[in-house]
C-alpha cells in the first residue's frame, strides 16, 4: 500500500440494527476500499468481563462493505430540486439552497397558520442512526411542535402487547442472546439472526457461539429454512405463517395434561392461569388460559396437537415432541424475533409465545428469557435532544396515511389516537428524513400513490435522502443529504451483540455537488424563523457531538477522552451477561412487574376492558387470554383467487430499501420469489421464471426460486426490494416490492403493520 493512503473510521448508518464501524482506506481524496474492525485489534480495547463477548469485533457484512458503490453511486442527490408536473411524477428542477429553504419555510409558516401545529408530521424513517440523526424535530418542537407518532415499524405488536403481560415497564425484558449459552433447550420463533443481524456487530456472532459452546437443542420455528438453521437443518419446525399462537396452544395443552407446568411458579408469580388467580370476581367463569387449553373456556376446544396440526402445517406428532422437550429440559431459553408478530394477528401471537417460558417457570433463572425478543444494550451516548412537543397528539406509525386522508375522523378508540380524543386536524405538511416509508417501506402502495397525489390533502412533503428512491418521487422539494462518511458522525453500537460501543467517524471525503448535512439545513430553516440561536444553541454538529459525548462521560467514567477516542476511532467494552426478571423470580414482593397486579398476568383485565371498550371491525379480534386466532386476511380466508399466503422477511441483500440499488449486492442475492415445488408444480413454474403475484392490492412481477426451504402453501418475498411501477399505467411492480401486495389495514390493538400477512396468487409470466 502506498503512503499516501490515510485510513479514517466512520460508521454504516443504515437500520440493520448493527452500525458497525467501518475503516475506510482514502488516497487522492477517493475511497479505495473499505474494511472493518477485526483486522484491527489495537483500536479494540478488551472489556475482558463477559465469557462471551471478550473482545468485541463489530465486523461489517457485504453491505457495509460496499457502502463506496453508494456514496460514488451516479443516483446521487446533488442539488436541491423542486417538483415539476405533478406530484408523483417524479420530474423535478434544480433550485438553489436559499429558494428551497424559502420555499419550505412558507410552506410550514402556512401550514402552523393555517390548520396548526397537529398537521405538521414528521415521517417514520430510520435510514440514519446517529447521534445527531434527527434535526427537523428539534426545530418543529421550537416552532409549537408537530403530530406526534408512537411505535415502530418493526416491533409495534409485541411492544403494544407485552406491557399486558409483563407491565409496561418490563415490556422488552429479555436476556441477552449470550445467556442462552446457559440453556439446554433453546426455542426460537421467527428469528434469524444470520439474516437479520448480521455482520459482527449483529447478533449472529452471538448465536453462533451459543451454538457452538452450549450444545443446547434447538428448535427454530420458521415458514422458511433461513441461514440461520441451515448447516443445522434438523433445528427447523416448519409453520404456517401467523398460526404460532396454535403451536404453542397445543404445547402448552400437553404440558398441562402431562403435569409438566410449573404450578407453584403459576401460582407465586402470575394472574389468570386458572381460578385461583383470576381476580376473585371473575373466578367460576371458565375464563382463565387452563380452561381455554382444555376446552372448558369460551371456545369449548381443547387444544390437543391434533387440533393445532391443520392449522400450523405442524404434524401431531412433532408438536407432541417439542411439548415434551419443553416440559421436561431444563434451562428453557424461549424468544422470538419480529417477524411472528408483523402479521394482523400479532398481539395475541407475541403474548401467546412468552406463555412457554411462564408455563414451566423458565423466567428469572440462569439460561432462560421471557419469550420475548432477546436483549439489546443500552447505548452510551444521547442524540441530539428534541426538546419537549408541544402538541399532545400522537397517532400510530402505520396510520399516517388515514390521517392524511381522514384524520379529522381518528379517534382513541376507533385508530388509537393517543394524547387527545380526536385529531383536531389531517396532515398537510410531511417531513421525510431518511425513510423510505412514504411508499415502499409503508404498505399499499397503490393505495398511498392515491392518497399522496391528490394535493387537496396532503399539501407539502419535503424529502431528504442520498438517492432518488420511490418515496422521494412524491417530493415537492426534494434535499440532497451529507452522507455520515462526508461528515463528523457519531453512533453507538445498535440493537447488536451484547457489547457497547462508540464509533468517532470523521469525515472521510467531500460530498458530492451542493449536498448539505440536516444539521445545517435545519438550522438555515431556524434562522428563517429567528430560531437559530435556540435550535444551535450556538454550537456547529461537531461541537454537538464532542457536547454530548461529554455529558455521557460525566455520567460513564470508563469512557476514553473524546480526543483518545477520536484517535482510536472506535472504543467498545464487553458486557457481562444477565438474567431478565431475575429480582423478581428471587423476590416478588419486593420487585414487583409493572402490571397492575405487580405479577404476570396471563389473563389481563385491563386488555379485557379495552376490547369491550374499542371499537373494532368485523375479523379483529383482541383478547385478555394469549389466543390463537388466525387474524384478518389471515391463511383460513383464503380463496380460490388467492389461494396462497405470501408472507415477507428481511433478507441480506438489503437492510429494508437500503443498499437496494447495489448491483453487485443484487447479484450476490437474487430477489427472487421462494415458492415450494408442491406449488411450483402445478403452476409450471420452475426457478428463474419470471412469475407474477397478484393480491387484492396490487401486482408485482418477480423471479421464482423453487425449493423445499419454504412450507407449502406460502410464498416468501423479502421486504425492501425497490418499487419499479408505471402508476399512470398499469401499476404492475416490476421491482418485486412486496409493499404492492400489503394492505393498510393496522392490526387491532398495536394498530401497527400487519405486513407480513396477505393471501396472493402467483402464475407464470409467460416465457
Ligand atoms: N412489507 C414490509 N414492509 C416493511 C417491513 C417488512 O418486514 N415488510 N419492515 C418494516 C421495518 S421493520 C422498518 S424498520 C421499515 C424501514 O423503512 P425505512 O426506515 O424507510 O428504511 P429504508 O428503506 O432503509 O429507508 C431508509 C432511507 O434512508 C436513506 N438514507 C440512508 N442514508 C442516508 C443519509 O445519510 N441521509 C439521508 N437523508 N438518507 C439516507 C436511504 O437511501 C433510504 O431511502 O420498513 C418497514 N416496512
Ligand atoms: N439483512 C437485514 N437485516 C435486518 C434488516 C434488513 O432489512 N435486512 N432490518 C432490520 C430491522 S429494522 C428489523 S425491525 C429487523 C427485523 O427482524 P425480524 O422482524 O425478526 O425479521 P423478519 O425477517 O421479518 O422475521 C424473522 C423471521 O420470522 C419469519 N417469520 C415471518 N412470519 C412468521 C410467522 O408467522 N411465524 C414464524 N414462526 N416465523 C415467521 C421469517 O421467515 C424470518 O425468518 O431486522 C433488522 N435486520
Ligand atoms: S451488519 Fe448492518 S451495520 Fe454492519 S455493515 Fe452490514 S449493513 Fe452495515
Ligand atoms: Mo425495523
Amino acid at each position: 500500500m502506498s503512503d499516501d493512503t490515510r485510513t479514517i473510521w466512520s460508521h454504516c448508518t443504515v437500520n440493520c440494527g448493527a452500525r458497525c464501524p467501518l475503516l475506510f482506506h482514502v488516497r487522492d481524496g477517493r475511497i479505495i476500499w473499505v474494511e472493518g474492525a477485526s483486522a484491527h485489534d489495537g483500536a479494540l480495547p478488551d472489556g475482558g468481563a463477559s465469557p462471551a463477548a471478550s473482545v468485541p469485533q463489530p465486523r461489517p457484512c457485504l453491505r457495509g462493505r460496499t457502502v463506496r458503490r453508494w456514496i460514488e453511486s451516479p443516483h446521487r442527490l446533488r442539488y436541491p430540486q423542486r417538483r415539476v408536473g405533478a406530484r408523483g411524477e417524479g420530474r423535478f428542477e434544480r433550485i438553489t439552497w436559499d429558494e428551497a429553504l424559502d420555499d419550505i419555510s412558507t410552506r410550514l409558516r402556512h401550514t402552523i397558520d393555517t390548520y396548526g401545529n397537529e398537521a405538521v408530521y414528521v415521517a417514520y424513517g430510520t435510514g440514519v442512526h446517529a447521534t445527531t440523526g434527527r434535526c427537523f424535530e428539534r426545530l418543529v418542537n421550537l416552532l409549537g411542535g408537530h403530530l406526534g407518532r408512537y411505535n415502530d415499524y418493526s416491533t409495534a405488536q409485541i411492544a403494544a402487547a407485552m406491557p399486558y403481560t409483563y407491565g409496561e415497564a418490563d415490556a422488552f425484558t429479555a436476556s441477552p442472546l449470550i445467556e442462552a449459552a446457559s440453556a439446554r433447550l433453546i426455542v426460537n420463533f421467527g428469528n434469524s439472526p444470520a439474516e437479520t443481524s448480521m455482520g459482527g456487530a449483529g447478533g449472529s456472532r452471538d448465536f453462533s457461539w451459543v451454538r457452538e459452546v452450549s450444545g443446547a437443542r434447538i428448535y427454530q420455528v420458521d415458514y422458511r429454512l433461513t441461514e440461520t438453521c441451515t448447516g443445522h437443518p434438523d433445528e427447523w419446525l416448519p409453520i404456517r405463517p401467523g398460526t404460532d399462537a396454535a403451536l404453542v396452544s397445543a404445547i402448552a395443552h400437553e404440558l398441562v395434561v402431562n403435569d409438566w407446568i410449573d404450578q407453584d411458579f403459576l401460582d407465586a408469580y402470575t394472574i389468570g392461569f386458572d381460578d385461583t388467580t383470576m381476580p376473585m370476581h371473575l373466578r367460576g367463569q371458565n375464563l382463565g388460559y387452563r380452561d381455554y387449553l382444555l376446552g372448558t373456556g369460551y371456545d369449548g376446544m381443547p387444544k390437543t396437537p391434533e387440533w393445532a396440526a391443520p392449522i400450523t402445517q405442524i404434524p401431531a406428532e412433532s408438536i407432541r415432541r417439542l411439548a415434551r422437550d419443553v416440559g421436561t429440559i431444563r434451562p428453557l431459553f424461549v424468544m422470538q424475533g419480529w417477524g411472528p408478530q408483523r402479521h394482523s394477528n400479532g398481539e395475541l401471537t407475541a403474548r401467546a409465545i412468552a406463555m412457554l417460558p411462564l408455563l414451566t417457570g423458565q423466567v428469572g433463572l440462569p439460561g432462560t428469557s421471557t419469550g420475548s425478543h432477546e436483549a439489546s444494550s443500552d447505548r452510551l451516548i444521547a442524540d441530539l435532544p428534541s426538546g419537549p412537543n408541544p402538541v399532545k397528539a400522537r397517532i400510530s406509525c402505520f396510520t399516517w396515511t388515514d390521517a392524511v386522508s381522514r384524520g379529522t375522523e381518528m379517534t382513541a378508540e376507533s385508530d388509537g389516537v393517543r394524547g387527545v380524543d380526536r385529531l383536531s386536524t389531517n396532515i398537510k405538511f410531511i417531513w421525510s428524513y431518511a425513510g423510505n416509508c412514504l411508499t415502499n417501506q409503508h404498505g399499499g402502495i397503490n393505495m398511498v400513490h392515491d392518497i399522496l397525489v391528490d394535493e387537496s390533502l396532503c399539501e407539502s412533503i419535503i424529502v431528504t435522502d442520498t438517492v432518488m428512491t420511490d418515496s422521494a418521487r412524491y417530493a415537492d422539494i426534494l434535499l440532497p443529504d451529507v452522507m455520515r462518511m462526508e461528515q463528523t458522525s457519531m453512533a453507538c453500537q445498535g440493537e447488536s451483540e451484547w457489547y457497547q460501543g462508540v464509533t468517532f467517524g470523521q469525515k472521510v471525503v467531500d460530498a458530492p455537488g451542493e449536498c448539505r448535512t440536516s444539521y445545517d439545513v435545519c438550522a438555515a430553516l431556524a434562522r428563517r424563523f429567528g430560531l437559530w440561536q435556540r435550535f444551535t444553541r450556538e454550537r456547529s454538529q461537531e461541537e454537538w457531538i464532542a457536547h454530548l459525548y461529554e455529558e455521557a462521560r460525566d455520567r460513564d467514567h470508563g469512557l476514553p477522552s473524546y480526543e483518545d477516542g477520536v484517535a482510536m476511532g472506535h472504543y467498545s467494552r464487553a458486557l457481562p451477561t444477565t438474567v431478565a426478571l431475575a429480582d423478581f423470580r428471587r423476590d416478588p414482593a419486593a420487585h414487583p412487574l409493572s402490571t397492575p397486579s405487580g405479577k404476570a398476568e396471563i389473563f389481563s383485565e385491563s386488555l379485557a376492558r379495552k376490547a369491550t371498550a374499542w371499537k373494532l371491525p368485523e375479523g379483529e379480534v383482541m383478547s385478555p387470554l394469549p389466543i390463537y386466532d388466525a387474524g384478518f386476511e389471515g391463511w383460513d380466508r383464503a380463496t380460490d383467487e388467492y389461494p396462497l399466503i405470501c408472507a415477507g422477511y428481511h433478507d441480506k441483500a438489503r437492510a429494508h430499501s437500503s443498499f437496494g440499488s447495489i448491483e453487485s449486492l443484487k447479484q450476490a442475492c437474487p430477489h427472487r420469489l421462494w415458492i415450494n415445488p408442491i406449488d411450483a408444480q402445478p403452476r409450471g413454474i420452475v426457478s428463474d421464471d419470471r412469475v407474477r403475484v397478484s393480491s387484492r392490492y396490487g401486482t408485482v412481477e418477480v423471479l421464482a426460486r423453487v425449493t423445499r426451504r419454504i412450507i407449502p402453501g406460502t410464498v416468501g418475498l423479502a421486504q425492501g426490494a425497490w418499487h419499479e411501477a408505471d402508476m399512470v399505467g398499469d401499476r404492475v411492480d416490476v421491482g418485486g416490492c412486496i409493499n404492492t401486495l400489503t394492505s393498510l389495514h393496522p392490526s387491532p390493538l398495536a394498530k401497527g403493520n400487519g405486513v407480513h400477512t396477505n393471501l396472493v396468487q402467483v402464475r407464470l409470466c409467460k416465457r
